[in-house]
């Protein structure tokens, strides 16, 4: 097994954590380099692309948070092997992107007013849209997104609608992924009961 270095912020969430749970759950031993936020800047210009997630692989290092979720969903045995499976579980994955990248351009909305308003639009506009187009995608497929199990998709997922559900953006209702797409929050609860997912966060000695 390759050495592994995985620098993230220090938080339990956010666009390392798929990738934290998924070395946790192979039991791949790795460092977990956690960036406190004030000396983020410090650190931003040893990044790749001045960002994190980043991981060091024997001195070889890989930037972009779904491309190092396919390789420790490799390492760890939670990623498909088949190439239809393997993609049903990207496009997950990136959708979740492409949705994130929303939510984290309001961050840094100093006037409550302001923040309220792009808050509010987010919650009735992408937020909805993606909860419902997402969990569209486990129709047919059964409990997971991807190769009838646990994969780094589920993760993915699982820590995005945890973000809304567990209170952690303000202005947007700890209830709306079950309100608009139950599903996927029935999928939620899957991941979080899922002995691994248990196990990880008992590990962390944090609510999951
Ligand atoms: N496309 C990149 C985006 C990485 C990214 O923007 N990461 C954020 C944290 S989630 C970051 O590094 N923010 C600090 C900064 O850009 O200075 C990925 O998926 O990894």
């Amino acid at each position: 097994m390759p050495k592994l270095k995985l620098s993230y912020f220090d938080f339990h969430g956010g666009r390392g954590e798929t990738a934290r749970i998924a070395l946790h759950i192979g039991g791949i031993e790795y460092e977990d380099d956690r960036i406190a936020f004030p000396d983020w800047k410090a650190r931003k210009a040893g990044m790749i692309y001045g960002a994190i997630p980043q991981l060091d692989i024997d001195g070889t290092l890989l930037a972009q948070s779904n491309g190092i979720n396919r390789y420790v969903g490799k390492l760890a045995g939670l990623y498909p092997q088949d190439a239809l499976q393997a993609a049903l579980c990207d496009e997950v994955m990136d959708a979740v992107e492409d949705v994130a990248s929303k939510v984290l351009a309001t961050f840094g909305i100093e006037d409550k007013a302001e923040l309220e308003a792009k808050r509010t639009a987010l919650a009735d506009g992408p937020l909805t849209f993606y909860y419902k187009a997402v969990a569209g995608r486990l129709e047919g497929r059964g409990d997971w997104f991807a190769d009838n199990r646990l994969t780094v998709a589920d993760i993915k997922v699982f820590l995005w609608v945890r973000h809304v559900a567990n209170g952690g953006l303000d202005f947007v209702p700890a209830d709306l992924p079950k309100r608009v797409a139950p599903a996927l929050a029935e999928h939620f609860e899957r991941v979080k009961t899922h002995d691994k997912i248990k196990a990880y966060y008992a590990h962390r000695g944090v609510d999951a």
